[in-house]
């Protein structure tokens, strides 16, 4: 068995180095770019920090048993997916996954970085980064669906607060991990239906940014991010923080980086495209990688031709330092853990993937206008033994390979999620 895999991956190597790219070298990139992994599967983007419903425009569907529904399950559940998973993460953490100290709890305007101490503590053991993002949504202060853009000082102020104590607790985290902290704002404020104003709530949600950015901070530690969105449920009709508000805020505003969620578009734009238009303008940008299926659904992401073309439109621009990757996808409806792990694996198949095609060759073909050379070689590139190299990959960083994790899934749904009460 491994004679063969030994045998594949040798002959992969020789096949992929007629087209001049070295798969050692490319095996060795890969496995030190960092990619965000997202806390929020594990428990339907729940947090521990309120119990009120999940709202702003997101949703989750699915009861399958056995969410997590506390810090140390949740912890069990994330260093087990850092099991199954190759490459070098960072853990992405909402401000609703506070962990308070005993008899400590504080409401989102409060926050103190003490309060995400433990996350330091997961993140060093698990030599992971950390990245962080402001909780707008699911409490008591969001009236009407507003919270940077209320109309309501009280609200504003609330949520302003809020934002300025989450720029306090990246830079805790940078400093503490000596990582770079991406701090991704993203509002679901809207209206179901026409609004009579379109304008002035975006300067709120402008003027609330402003504000909150003017807390101090490292600009080489801490990196805001603006996230647009076009529609959630029940705002269907108009979003405060559009494409183009975000886009223009960033612009506007050195250091912001805008952020794209490939859920967030209408269906026939595609955010592959997008990318190379923002590096022409912007040092660097973000992303949350999700798969949308007819909406903003939030589907587990695959290893799918807008996946693949995605991280193309990175690794050939040669933008992988200048592009934080995120992932962002909630199922309730199969094992979290699974789910988990199928998307980062699809992230770094998609890396990889990209990584092995000869960049400058196909480029060349389309500058000569050699088109119909360019489309057959990018096909015929389809068929190349990507395979054998993702299981040299999956062994060198010690991670079981294709039919083998899932048993591990499986096990570990037996002997802890199934023994989980309640959630
Ligand atoms: C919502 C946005 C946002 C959230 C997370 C939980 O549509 O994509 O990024 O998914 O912040
Ligand atoms: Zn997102």
């Amino acid at each position: 068995m491994d004679r063969n895999r030994e045998t594949s991956y040798q002959c992969a190597k020789e096949r992929y180095g007629r087209l001049g790219i070295d798969t050692d070298a490319v095996l060795k990139e890969l496995k030190d770019i960092p990619v965000s992994l997202h806390c929020w599967q594990g428990d339907d983007v729940r947090g521990f920090d309120s119990d009120s419903p999940l709202d702003g425009g997101i949703q989750t569907t699915g009861n399958y048993p056995g969410a997590a529904s506390n810090p140390g399950e949740l912890f069990a559940d994330l260093r087990k997916v850092l099991e199954l998973t190759p490459g070098k993460k960072k853990i992405n953490v909402h401000a609703s996954y506070a962990i308070f100290r005993e008899g400590a709890c504080r409401n989102r305007d409060a926050i103190v970085p003490e309060d995400f101490s433990a996350w330091v503590d997961f993140a060093k053991e698990t030599g992971t980064g950390l990245d962080f993002n402001p909780t707008f949504f699911g409490h008591k202060m969001v009236k009407d669906g507003l919270t940077l853009t209320s109309p309501d000082d009280s609200v504003r102020g609330f949520w302003i607060e809020h934002g300025k104590a989450c720029v306090r607790i990246a830079q805790y985290f940078a400093d503490e991990l000596g990582i770079p902290c991406v701090l991704n704002f993203w509002i679901g404020d809207g209206f179901k239906d026409i609004p009579a104003d379109r304008l002035t709530p975006r300067l709120r949600y402008k003027d609330s940014l402003e504000r909150i950015l003017a807390e101090k901070y490292d600009p080489d530690k801490v990196k805001p991010c603006v996230e647009s969105k076009v529609f959630g449920i029940g705002v269907e009709s108009y979003t405060a923080g559009s494409s183009e508000f975000a886009l223009g805020f960033a612009a506007s505003h050195k250091g912001v980086l805008p952020l794209m969620d490939n859920g967030h578009y209408h269906p026939t734009e595609v955010v592959s495209d997008k990318i190379p238009a923002l590096l022409a303008y912007f040092d660097e940008i973000a992303l949350h990688i999700t798969r949308p299926v007819r909406w903003d659904s939030d589907h587990v992401v695959l290893f799918d031709d807008e996946t693949r073309e995605m991280a193309k439109e990175i690794v050939r621009n040669d933008a992988l330092k200048r592009v934080y990757m995120a992932l962002d996808f909630f199922d309730a409806s199969i094992n979290r853990i699974g789910a988990w792990t199928v998307g980062f694996r699809s992230w770094q198949k998609a890396l990889l993937n990209a990584m092995l095609m000869p960049h400058a060759m196909l480029r060349n073909l389309q500058e000569k206008g050699e088109f119909g050379k360019l489309m057959a070689y990018q096909e015929e590139i389809k068929t190349y033994p990507f395979g054998a190299v993702w299981d040299e990959y999956l062994r060198r960083c010690n991670v079981k390979t294709d039919l083998e994790w899932y048993d591990d899934v499986t096990g570990y749904e037996k002997d802890v999620l199934s023994k989980r009460m309640g959630k």
